[in-house]
């Protein structure tokens, strides 16, 4: 089955709403239900990304590789940036790791990153201080399909499996906010090892809003990307 999670302001829970009839126009879902709780499931669509957050929630899987534009490790408050930040400090994973962040810089000085069982592999290459010195950030660009072999190590087998469609680039128009760095190629390459080298407890696609009804690109990622789940996740 699929959970449509609609979660988060109106335009994510129209998104969700669209996917979900779009989905089942092309064949790829038989019936659906949208819902705003939980339930246990293997797939599930969702607006606002916090909306994983009541996912790991009711799962509990011991690691989360998430594939986003984002680290979603801010702490002011929970919401859709931060949601991975309280999953890990609230102890319901033990580790984590983001694949394709493009924003690495708090947006403010009070924002400090969540950076305790959390691994950050960017799209593109970054430094951060460690013990007074600059070093690099394994990264997509310069790293490529490594920096999966990488998180594969440092999580373990199993996991929950997120993806935030906007890691994808502006063109694709699919989430509310800022975009990332990959083309959709470069998104199912990535997705396809991950789905080799990992048993995956179960996988969301988030951050869909009803851009993705003007967007001819977006709604080609959705169906391809959802698809490539299908067919490894039942
Ligand atoms: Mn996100």
């Amino acid at each position: 089955m699929v959970t449509f999670l609609a979660v988060g302001e109106k335009p994510n829970r129209d998104g969700v709403v669209y996917v979900a009839k779009l989905l089942k126009r092309e064949g790829l879902v038989d019936d659906y239900t949208i819902t705003e709780k939980p339930r246990e499931d293997k797939i599930y669509v969702i607006g606002d990304h916090s909306g994983t957050y009541s996912i790991l929630r009711a799962l509990k899987p011991p690691a989360v590789l998430s594939v986003d534009a984002h680290t979603d490790l801010m702490q002011d408050y929970f919401d859709h940036a931060s949601w991975l930040a309280y999953a890990l400090k609230d102890r319901i994973v033990e580790r984590a790791s983001v694949i394709g962040a493009v924003l690495m810089i708090p947006t403010t000085e009070r924002t400090k990153l969540w950076t305790r069982n959390v691994r950050i592999f960017p799209a593109l290459p970054r430094t951060r201080r460690v013990r007074g010195r600059w070093r690099r950030y394994m990264n997509l660009e310069q790293h490529g399909l490594k920096v999966i072999d990488e998180a594969r190590r440092f999580l373990g087998d199993e996991i929950y499996l997120t993806i935030d469609l906007d890691v994808l680039r502006p063109e694709y128009r699919i989430a509310r906010f800022q975009h990332g760095e990959l083309t959709l190629k470069d998104l199912l390459e990535i997705l396809e090892k991950i789905l080799r080298d990992f048993t995956i407890v179960a996988v969301d696609i988030a951050e869909v809003s009803d851009r993705v009804a003007r967007s001819k690109l977006g709604r080609r990622a959705v169906i391809e990307v959802f698809s490539l789940i299908r067919e490894v996740v039942s």
